[in-house]
């Protein structure tokens, strides 16, 4: 005899159904064919894209993108301009762009083309490393914060811990074959250019660049971002307006647009452009240059008909260093945020959505209260 259900129990087995679908992630909700967004994608109207064709939330006027050549920075002669256009670039925008860098464009492509395999793979393989533990470290997931978002984003991620490589490397995906190669190369050369970038960023700030060697040490994250193509691009984004916690990301992304940074009131489109690396300043080290250098709001628009792939670097000082503005910077000048470090955004992130600038908000120093250190 087959037993019918109850009005509420079928309701409550059609939530749990798409909460079913929702932690499964976007990629597997676009294989299984939806042809609408589900009503957990769709943001509130103050918060849509404004309009699924990425190229018109440009402002004409086209921003030229300050451009870093990273050659030119050991070419002493040379070195005092891209310095001050590095210092400007950290200043003004919170971005900038990163070419002869030194990372082949074979070992780029390369990586993308791993990454983009990863999330083609059945479900079932991806499942693998899904978590909702964020100190895992490695994790496969979908959304922005899945933990917090009231409403879910149109994006897969994996998350690979790299530092130290060899504590980490074994536990990263083993399928598709290259990608913990690829991975790792990949992580290498990042490394490199954060620390080249670092040294200039210490000089740009009058700060002894004795501190390099603890970026050395630093934490860094990879997140390989996924966007399948969405159904209604227009009700939804691939990632909000947020910033990045750490002290510069370096992101690589495909020819697919869909990254857009707010440059003043206005949100600008980064056109991908091959070779190049794209680079933000992130909440630490707007902290630790006591508000000279400004981490930057960016987001994610998605299209209905192309997937995209981006991987993304972050990197800052080791896991437990504190990070807070060197006696240089600081020198009788008042404390704009609170000391802090890696762990108190983690334990952030469990608790508070993390879009916008809300973490470095809650860093905030209220006025004439000294700066103390807040877990
Ligand atoms: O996909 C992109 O272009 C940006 C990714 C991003 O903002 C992030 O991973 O934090």
């Amino acid at each position: 005899m087959v037993m019918k259900k109850k009005k509420g129990e079928a309701a409550e087995d059609e939530e749990s159904g798409c909460k079913q679908l929702r932690v499964k992630g976007v990629r597997y909700l676009w294989e299984s064919g939806i042809k609408r967004v589900p009503a957990e994608y769709i943001l509130p109207l103050a918060d849509r894209p404004g309009n699924a064709e990425i190229g018109s939330m440009i402002n004409k006027k086209a921003l030229e993108l300050p451009t870093i050549d990273l050659s030119l920075l050991q070419d002493s002669g040379r070195r005092p301009r891209i310095l001050k256009t590095l210092s400007k670039a950290c200043k003004d925008h919170g971005f900038f762009q990163v070419v002869n860098h030194g990372i082949p464009a074979e070992a780029l492509a390369r990586l993308i083309s791993s990454s983009r395999r990863f999330f083609r793979q059945p479900y079932e393989e991806r499942a693998k490393y899904m978590s909702n533990d964020i100190w895992a470290p490695v994790r496969c997931g979908t959304s922005f914060n899945q933990l917090q978002d009231g409403v879910f984003y149109w994006r897969d991620f994996l998350k690979l811990n790299c530092h130290p490589l060899h504590t980490f490397l074994h536990s990263w995906p083993s399928s598709p074959f290259d990608l913990r190669e690829e991975a790792m190369s990949y992580a290498k050369h990042t490394k490199g250019v954060f620390l080249v970038l670092m040294e200039a960023i210490l000089e740009t700030l009058g700060v002894a660049r004795g501190m390099l060697h603890e970026f050395q040490q630093g934490t860094q994250m990879m997140v390989m971002n996924h966007f399948p193509p969405c159904p209604e691009p227009e009700l939804t984004m691939g990632m909000p307006p947020h910033s990045d916690y750490g002290f510069l990301t370096i992101l690589l992304q495909d020819k697919v647009k869909g990254l857009q940074v707010q440059h003043g009131d206005q949100w600008i489109t980064v056109d991908p452009i091959v070779g190049s690396l794209f680079v933000n300043v992130g909440d630490h080290l707007e902290i630790f240059s006591n508000g000279r250098y400004k981490s930057v709001l960016h987001r994610v628009l998605v299209n209905s008909s192309k997937s995209r792939s981006s991987v993304a670097s972050l990197h800052s000082l080791p896991f437990d260093s504190v990070v807070r503005p060197p006696p240089e910077i600081v020198d009788g000048e008042e404390r704009l945020y609170a000391d802090t470090d890696f762990a108190s955004f983690l334990n952030y992130m469990t608790s508070h959505e993390t879009k916008h600038k809300h973490f470095l908000e809650s860093r905030k120093v209220v006025a004439a209260s000294p700066a103390a250190k807040i877990n």
